[in-house]
């Protein structure tokens, strides 16, 4: 028998992003985004597709909610697109009442069902005028103004909602949008992927930037809206478990330190800690912006709860060569095999994705221990299967690899809670199918398949009935 330790309001359920599955881009007045407009860029998009239908959520929001329902979710993430609400994006531009009263609406079906929202801000589908009229998130006053409007108006019209999500994974937008060129809005040094772009620069104020907006919208949901309405805000942060390539040789010991101070660190140092780690100021130079002290007080203190998504783990080799320009990762390889040979997990459909549950663990102790045991919401966690796409719906259905990847994982967070780490929520990505971005259709990341060529219709997998009753068996039953 597993040992009880999570609490019976353990928050657990499954996340969803809006680009990803609503559709509908121009219906009741929604603008274009970044997104929008990257997918029409021939070659960006694995399979040449968009988010144009996607799984169609926006018009079958009930349909989720009985997907919701079927697995016993106690909560469900989902994210706001910007250009619903503010067509133009920026704080002079019309608000649309009809995009607002879309989200409340899904709010008010959430809560009679007692589904816990949690509502993240911003999840990459930035407003392509804002990026057309003053270079979106590259321009800290502009932008930062814009989403502190942005963030307000959702705050106000929202009191329902008790948990904020400032920014989905901001190492993906300044990394994989200005630095790779991989996602939008594309920039990157390489000229024969796009025609602007500085790898060595645009990342570090892309994330500099974000850090100071989410921080701003956070001293405006605690001066105007927590008092009332009681609510939580926090940033959600991607970052994979890391092991050294050989445990025998310090510098790879210290590198896989390394590589998570470059990914979860460049942002977690300035919020809980005040600064950015030492490590990123050494390699990058004046490349990494420096914080106004006015910039550093809105971010310094601004988490409520630390939102964590993560998926996979690497072992990692020290570089003995100089950093180029452009690396990202702090002058060190990323593999997924060790010097004595062992393999870190199985392959699945994503490149850069194996399982690996103990990792999982380590991770959350991890940051637990270096941000001094905050409370924290693992808001994304799952995974693709090599092949899925190709397989007989029945196969699809019966995904045994997704239901056993949830399951190993939930173990380790319970694990992980044993040890001391203050965990109260787990949102399991995705509760369906959708768009991955720029993999398209491609890759399947749901615990439920969605029949993209016969109407978006959805059918619950095997992992969707699996993630329920393994918490249950961890949960206390007083
Ligand atoms: C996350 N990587 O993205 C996102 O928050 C989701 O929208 C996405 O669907 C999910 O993970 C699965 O991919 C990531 O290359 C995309 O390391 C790529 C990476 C990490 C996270």
């Amino acid at each position: 028998m597993p040992e009880r330790v999570l609490d019976k309001d353990f928050a657990w359920g499954f996340a969803t992003a809006s680009y990803q599955i609503e559709g509908a881009p121009t219906a009741d007045g929604r603008g274009p985004s970044i997104w929008d407009t990257f997918c029409k860029i021939p070659g960006k998009i694995a399979d040449g597709s968009s988010g144009d239908v996607a799984c169609d959520s926006y018009n079958r929001t009930a349909e989720d909610i009985t997907l919701l329902k079927l697995t016993g979710a106690k909560a469900y993430r989902f994210s706001v697109s910007w250009t619903r609400i503010i067509p133009l994006g920026g704080r002079e531009d019309p608000v649309n009442q009809t995009g607002i009263d879309y989200y409340k609406k899904l709010v008010d079906d959430l809560l009679a069902e007692e589904i816990i929202p949690f509502v993240t801000l911003f999840h990459w589908d930035f407003p392509d005028a804002l990026d057309k009229r003053y270079g979106g998130l590259l321009n800290k006053t502009e932008f930062v103004a814009d989403y502190a409007h942005y963030a307000r108006t959702l705050f106000s019209a929202m009191p329902k909602v008790k948990n904020w999500i400032t920014f989905n994974e901001p190492w993906c937008s300044s990394i994989l949008g200005y630095n790779t060129g991989l996602f939008a809005p594309g920039h990157t040094s390489d000229r024969s992927k796009s025609a602007v772009g500085d790898s060595s620069r645009e990342c570090w104020i892309v994330g500099h930037n974000c850090l100071i907006a989410h921080g701003a919208a956070v001293k405006i949901y605690r001066e105007e809206f927590k008092a009332t309405d009681g609510g939580q805000i926090g940033i959600t942060l991607n970052g994979d478990s890391t092991y050294p390539w050989d445990t025998e040789d310090p510098l790879d010991v210290e590198a896989a330190e390394r590589k998570l101070e470059f990914s979860i660190s460049w942002f977690a140092d300035p919020i809980y800690l005040g600064k950015y780690p030492d490590s990123m100021a050494k390699q990058l130079g004046d490349r990494l912006p420096t914080f106004t002290p006015e910039d550093l007080a809105l971010v310094k203190g601004s988490n409520d709860f630390y939102g964590m998504n993560t998926y996979t783990a690497n072992y990692i080799k020290h570089k003995t060569t100089e950093p180029e320009a452009d690396d990202f990762l702090g002058n060190l390889e990323t593999l997924f095999t060790n010097s004595k040979g062992d393999c870190i997990g199985p392959e699945t459909q994503s490149f850069w994705l194996r399982p690996n549950a103990q990792g999982f663990k380590n991770l959350l102790n991890w940051i637990s221990k270096r941000y001094n045991y905050p409370t924290i919401y693992v808001t994304e966690n799952g995974t693709s299967i090599k092949g899925e796409n190709d397989m007989a719906k029945e196969e699809i259905l019966d995904d045994e690899f997704r239901a056993e990847y949830f399951r190993t994982h939930i173990a380790a967070l319970a694990g992980a809670v044993s040890d001391g780490c203050k965990i109260k929520g787990y949102l399991a990505w995705s509760l369906m199918d959708n768009f991955e971005w720029a993999e398209g259709y491609e890759t399947r990341f749901g615990v439920t398949y969605v029949d993209y060529e016969g109407g978006q219709v959805r059918y619950p997998k095997k992992s969707a009935k699996t993630v329920g009753p393994q918490f249950e068996a961890f949960m206390k039953t007083e």
